[in-house]
Parts: structure tokens; C-alpha cells; sequence
């Protein structure tokens, strides 16, 4: 039998995630690093979850804000500019907003900007005065014209918003940037950053009240464990005990410098847990300081 799609009979939890495009990937990637595991469909549209009774669903990114919304699911990883937009678009005709952003996930990093003709200059937002701008974000551009005074007409595009000041249907877009290449290749500049976006964990407005809730609960923890892990390195070496204090000093962003328990003499073991990338410099200055037989190792899982 197939699952029910009615929010109403499922004990499940359900996470929407881009069948393929640029997030697709990186979702699958995060939540089996969180213990999830799926068997594949035929279909490929609807992913039962093995490990924990948690399924995917495969679809287009621009469904899931709606998904969320209407309860058929109860996660959902998409950019936050999809997720801005849909709001928009839901507060202008009266909807509640059944959803919010829970956590950054920090991939399919962009940015939503207005870019100019290369030959241009630009002159600040006054310029923008009567001018038409092309963009697939009407909600969003809207709301930050409207906030800032400036009345420009918008030009809704589903696609190759880029091309449109060619064309000559915009005077200048609104649209995604990471490179840039994009703008480049068809000579426009960015010149204002509407929206910081990246992939979110999107779930519904209101906390859960069945048997999802602790299950979600489990999830959101381990996707924190994951996140906060993602570029964490474990660091350890030995030092004298009267170059500890000096060592601790040049670690102070890392998590709890930690003696292990050894014998009374000679050096003591450490660990620090640090975040980001650990360095040479790094480790150079710390040996200088009296570390010894540095080693950085990769950390695989935790739970605080
Ligand atoms: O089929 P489906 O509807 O699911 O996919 P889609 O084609 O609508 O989405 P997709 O896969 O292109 O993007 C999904 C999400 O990735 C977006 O909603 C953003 O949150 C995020 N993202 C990150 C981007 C970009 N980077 C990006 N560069 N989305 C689009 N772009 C576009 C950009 O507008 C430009 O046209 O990619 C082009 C290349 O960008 P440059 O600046 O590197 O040249
Ligand atoms: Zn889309």
C-alpha cells in the first residue's frame, strides 16, 4: 500500500528535498550524515526511511515552502530566498505563515542582487526611479523597493532573467548570484545585495503536539551535531605542564583545552576541539610554544 499523503494519519516524519538541481546532493549528504538512511524507489519520488521512520520526498524546490505549509510535509531543505519569496507571495493574499527557517545549513551559498548594465554607472538607489527590473523574486524585490521608497516596476520572469536588459523587456534584473560568471557573460555588474540566502532546514510554524515531536527532536539534534562538526578538527600533542598556559592562550577559540590523565612526570597529553580550518601557521606557532607531536585528526560524531 502506498503511504497517505494526509498530514492527519502519519506517525512518520516527512523531509522534502530537491529531486536534482544544486541542493540535491548536499541534502541527501546531510541527512545520512545524520543517520538516515532510505530505500530507493522505483519512482524515485518518494524514498521510505529505513534507519528511522523518517521518508524523503523528491520534487522541485520551488514545491517545497507548500509542501511545509499545507502538512503533507514536515521538513523541508531549500534556499531561503525560495522560502523568503513564498511568504511574500502567501502574506500578500492573506495565508498565515505556516512555516519558518529552524537552521542555516551552510551550502548553495548566493546571493539575491540587482545588477546594472556594465556600462553604467551606478548612482545609488535614486537611480532606480521609474526603471524596470526583471527578476524570478517579485515578492522579495518588491517588499525592499517598497521599504526603501522607490517606485520601479517590477517584470515577473520564470527564467533567463540575465538577458532580459538585452531584450530590452527590463532595464536592469533581480536575480541569484554566487560567481558571477553569469552577470559577467552578459555584461551587467551587481550592484545591491537584496538577500544573504543559503539551503535552510524549513519546518512548520507551530511545534509538534504527536508522535512526531520527539522524533524531530532527535533529528534537530543530531543535524546541530552534524553542523557544528562539519569543519571541527581535533587537535592533539603533548607539552611540558609550564607551557600549558602559554599553549591555552593561542587556543582560546577552540573548545576546552583537555589534559588526559597520565603519569605525574614528564609531558602531559592535551585536546582541543578546533572550529574551522586548522592551518601550518597554526600548528607552527603552537609547536613553537612548546607543543609536541601535534596531530590534527577529523572528527566523525559527537553528542553534547
Ligand atoms: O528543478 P528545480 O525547480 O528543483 O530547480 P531550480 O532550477 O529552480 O533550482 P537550482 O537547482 O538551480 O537552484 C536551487 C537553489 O540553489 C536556489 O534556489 C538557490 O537557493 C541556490 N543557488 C545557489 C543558486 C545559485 N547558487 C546560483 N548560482 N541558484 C541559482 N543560481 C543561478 C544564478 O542565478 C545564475 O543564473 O546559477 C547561475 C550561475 O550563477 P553564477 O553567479 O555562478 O554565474
Ligand atoms: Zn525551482
Amino acid at each position: 500500500m502506498s503511504p497517505s499523503l494526509t498530514p492527519a494519519t502519519r506517525e512518520r516524519l516527512r523531509i522534502a528535498i530537491q529531486k536534482s538541481g544544486r541542493l540535491a546532493e548536499p541534502a541527501r549528504t546531510l541527512l545520512a550524515a545524520c543517520g538516515l538512511s532510505w530505500r530507493e524507489s522505483r519512482d524515485k519520488l518518494f524514498c521510505y526511511g529505513e534507519s528511522l521512520p523518517v521518508d524523503l520526498l523528491l520534487v522541485r524546490d520551488d514545491d517545497i515552502p507548500g509542501l511545509i505549509a499545507d502538512g503533507v510535509c514536515d521538513f523541508g531543505i531549500v534556499g531561503r530566498n525560495e522560502l523568503d519569496e513564498q511568504a511574500g507571495e502567501r502574506a500578500l493574499i492573506g495565508l498565515p505563515q505556516a512555516y519558518r527557517e529552524l537552521r542555516p545549513l551552510g551550502f548553495g551559498n548566493c546571493r539575491l542582487m540587482l545588477a546594472i548594465p556594465e556600462s553604467w554607472e551606478w548612482e545609488g538607489l535614486q537611480q532606480l526611479q521609474g526603471l524596470r527590473i526583471a527578476t524570478s523574486y517579485p515578492s522579495v524585490l518588491r517588499q525592499w523597493l517598497q521599504a526603501r521608497g522607490i517606485d520601479a516596476a517590477v517584470v515577473e520572469l520564470s527564467g533567463s532573467v540575465e538577458i532580459a536588459p538585452k531584450l530590452g523587456t527590463a532595464d536592469l534584473i533581480c536575480d541569484l548570484v554566487s560567481s558571477g560568471a553569469t552577470l559577467a557573460a552578459n555584461q551587467l555588474k551587481p550592484v545591491e545585495t537584496l538577500l544573504e540566502s543559503e539551503a535552510v532546514l524549513a519546518g512548520p510554524a507551530r511545534e509538534f503536539d504527536d508522535a512526531r515531536a520527539g522524533l524531530a527532536d532527535m533529528l534537530l539534534r543530531r543535524l546541530d551535531g552534524v553542523l557544528k562538526l562539519k569543519d571541527s578538527k581535533l587537535l592533539m600533542f603533548r607539552a611540558e605542564r609550564e607551557t600549558v598556559p602559554a599553549l591555552s592562550r593561542l587556543l582560546t577559540d577552540s573548545e576546552g583545552l583537555v589534559t588526559l590523565p597520565g603519569g605525574e612526570d614528564g609531558p602531559l597529553s592535551l585536546q582541543a576541539m578546533c572550529h574551522g580550518v586548522v592551518t601550518w601557521q597554526r600548528l607552527e606557532e603552537l609547536q613553537r610554544a612548546g607543543a609536541q607531536g601535534l596531530m590534527v585528526l577529523s572528527v566523525e560524531r559527537s553528542l553534547a
